[in-house]
């Protein structure tokens, strides 16, 4: 073995982060550039079904709160865009990879918010899941997107407590309220264990992505921990999952579930859920009306870079 993948081996083995500027191998910097930035594509994309009750938001401080969420999770694009560019990949290059349907997106943003209730169930659920995917990350070998992920994992939390507090005050409310609650729930629940991926049998990348200690658990693992917390959560807001073959295994000591629908997961992953042309339009859209932002900040740069220069 040479040198330089013995030292790289030794330190994942010994939990000493990988920072940009180390020796990894390829692949590593490889399978680092996707995970990420599908990460970040995906906050980006998860803008677009929440912004959309923004201007519906029940009261002023909903309102308030629900755009203090969308914009934390530009600020998580952002990270994880500056953290991805460390590998050696331009900012450019990976919207491209977006926008021209090379990189994908988290599955879950391809369904449809149709009631204020959508925006608890996303809360509850699907930040839920994101924090039961994301905390391990915080101890991903790789520094700068373990860093990230502290502090994405804070505003993660925020976010679901203020999804289940939406469910819980819906749930408590008139009988119209509640069904809503429900509605919602029956709705966002198994596209939100679907989107921990593909059962490890079926998951090409997680055998090597845990060698290298850039995923600390399976899919599997990830989405039982997942059922096992809501099928609990589910009790104190009174409502139920859609799901009849969900009971507490004693001997397991976790919750049994029913079978997950792998037909529509990659029906969706494939680019042909409800909402996937929709998303991708608004980003062409945003891109291409932001191009003026971009010109803008290129004449800056370098306007300053020749300021700078005559100091010099
Ligand atoms: N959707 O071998 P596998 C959030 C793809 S939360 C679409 O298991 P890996 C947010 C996978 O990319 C969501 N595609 O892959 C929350 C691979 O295809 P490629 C984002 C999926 O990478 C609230 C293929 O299936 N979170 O941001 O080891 C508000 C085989 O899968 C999905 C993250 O991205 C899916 N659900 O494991 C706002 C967390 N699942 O790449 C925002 C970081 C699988 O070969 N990412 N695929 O073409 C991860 O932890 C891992 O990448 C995954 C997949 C667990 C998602």
């Amino acid at each position: 073995m040479q040198n330089e993948e013995q030292i790289f081996l030794e330190k994942i083995d010994q939990e000493i982060k990988i920072e940009p500027r180390d020796w990894m191998p390829d692949a590593y910097r490889k399978t680092l550039i996707r995970q990420m930035s599908q990460h970040a594509h995906s906050e980006i994309v998860g803008m677009l079904p929440e912004g959309a009750w923004i201007t519906r938001a029940p009261t002023l401080k909903r309102k308030a709160i629900l755009i203090a969420k969308v914009q934390d999770e530009a600020g998580h694009g952002l990270y994880l865009y500056a953290g991805t560019e460390t590998l050696n990949i331009g900012r450019e290059e990976m919207i491209d990879q977006l926008l021209t349907g090379k990189a994908k997106y988290s599955s879950i943003f391809n369904y449809p918010t149709l009631t204020w209730a959508d925006i608890g169930a996303i809360g509850w659920l699907v930040d839920g899941a994101a924090i039961m995917n994301q905390v391990p990350l915080c101890r991903c070998s790789f520094g700068p997107y373990s860093r990230a992920m502290i502090r994405i994992c804070k505003e993660e939390s925020f976010h679901q407590r203020q999804g289940f507090d939406i469910l819980l005050t819906l749930s408590r409310g008139s009988n119209a309220q509640r069904e809503m609650a429900q509605d919602a729930i029956n709705r966002w629940w198994w596209p939100s264990v679907m989107m921990f991926g593909p059962n490890d049998d079926n998951s090409p990348h997680s055998a090597q992505s845990m060698a290298w200690k850039i995923k600390r658990f399976s899919n599997d693992e990830l989405r039982q921990k997942f059922i096992d917390m809501c099928a609990d959560q589910a009790k104190v807001l009174e409502l139920t999952l859609p799901d009849k073959k969900l009971q507490w295994n004693e001997k397991r000591k976790h919750y049994d579930f029913g079978e997950i629908n792998w037909h529509e997961f990659w029906n969706v992953v494939n680019g042909h859920g409800p909402c996937n042309k929709e998303r991708m339009a608004a980003r062409i859209s945003a891109h291409e009306n932001g191009a003026w932002v971009r010109e803008a900040a290129d004449a800056h740069a370098k306007k300053r870079r020749a300021r700078e220069q005559q100091v010099a």
